[in-house]
């Protein structure tokens, strides 16, 4: 787990992303499509997104990068206890959309850069670290949980 020192940390730095959730949401579905154009094939309602114009100007992407968000700040504020905010996301990810494990590495990776690109003197290496051990402990969450629902990710 994390210390109380790496919460206080990842905490800080999602209380400057909040404000703005929606242009830090937007940024990361945009990068994760753009890095992994197999992620946008998962979202029949973007497949129409075939440029980058399309995918700036999509109300839908806006929309869609605010609620991963807003359901990602509300896990990290359970810091460890977030099972019950898990346990449903991880289920539909597991049965439902069939996310592999991989695909939460990139938008974790992506998250922490975003967040690096938009508040440079906020985001500092202890922080940074920090974060990137919360993403990390989700992502552990969600694989072990995926399992539960027989799904090998
Ligand atoms: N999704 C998340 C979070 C993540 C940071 C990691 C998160 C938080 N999702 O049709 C839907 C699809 C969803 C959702 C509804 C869909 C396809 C899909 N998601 C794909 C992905 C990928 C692969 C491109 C990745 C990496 C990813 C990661 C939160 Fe994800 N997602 C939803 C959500 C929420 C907003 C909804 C599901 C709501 C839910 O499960 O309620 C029990
Ligand atoms: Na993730």
């Amino acid at each position: 787990g994390l210390s109380d020192d790496e919460w206080n940390h990842v905490l800080g730095i999602w209380a400057k992303v909040e404000p703005d959730l929606t242009a830090h949401g937007q940024e990361v579905i945009i990068r994760l499509f753009q890095l992994h154009p197999e992620t946008q094939e998962r979202f029949a309602k973007f497949k129409n997104l075939t440029t980058i114009d399309a995918l700036k100007s999509s109300e839908e992407v806006k929309k869609h990068g605010t609620t991963v968000l807003t359901a990602l700040g509300r896990i990290l504020k359970q810091k460890n206890n977030h099972e019950q905010e898990l346990k449903p996301l991880a289920e539909s990810h597991a049965t439902k959309h069939k996310i592999p494990v991989k695909y939460l590495e990139f938008i974790c990776e992506i998250i922490v850069k975003v967040i690096a690109e938009k508040h440079p003197s906020d985001f500092g290496a202890d922080s940074q670290a920090a974060m990137k051990k919360a993403l990390e402990l989700f992502r552990n969450d969600m694989a072990s949980k995926y399992k539960e629902f027989g799904f090998l990710g």
